[in-house]
């Protein structure tokens, strides 16, 4: 079976409105694996790692001072299309247009108050979950369910 590993991140809004759980749940519903998960206080060198690819833009300065004033659940999630199935959970990046069913579409009004990250390719996904976990982190069983969340003759 093809699964690929993706970094969520419950950023400190969630965690401070206390949406931890709902959030998670969000993912659980869907069938998503958790292979890590910890609460965090990220610290600079690390927003600047994750956020690197902004650096210049004009919400880069306010973006680390965010993801750093406040705890952060950070997760590994494993399983197929678990990158794109993710993406398509959290919704669009800015809280007033991200489509209700999304976690930023029912919980976010902000744009740059938008709850959640998650990876946005196979290529960033290995790039960012080393920042914050290391391998003995990530854990590796079966959810036994799956068997019936995914085909287990395959699906194309
Ligand atoms: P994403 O989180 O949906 O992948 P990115 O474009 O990668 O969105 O931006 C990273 C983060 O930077 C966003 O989640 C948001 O917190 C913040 N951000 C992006 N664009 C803006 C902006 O125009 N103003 C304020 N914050 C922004
Ligand atoms: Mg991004």
């Amino acid at each position: 079976m093809n699964t690929e590993k993706t970094l969520i991140i419950i950023k400190p809004d969630a965690v401070q409105r206390q949406l931890v759980g709902q959030i998670v749940s969000r993912f659980e519903q869907k069938g998503m694996k958790f292979a890590g998960l910890k609460l965090i206080h990220v610290s600079k060198a690390q927003a600047e790692n994750l956020y690197s690819v902004h650096k210049g833009k004009h919400f880069y300065d306010s973006l680390v001072e965010f993801i750093t004033a406040s705890p952060v659940v950070v997760c590994v999630i494993d399983g197929q299309k678990a990158i794109s199935i993710c993406r398509n959970l959290m919704g669009a990046t800015f809280g007033p247009q991200a489509q209700p069913g999304t976690i930023r579409g029912d919980f976010g009004a902000s744009v740059s108050y938008n709850l959640i990250h998650g990876s946005d390719s196979p290529e960033s996904a290995n790039r960012e979950i080393p920042i914050f976990f290391s391998p003995s982190d990530i854990l590796n069983y079966e959810i036994i369910s799956n068997r019936w969340t995914y085909n287990p003759a395959g699906e194309k």
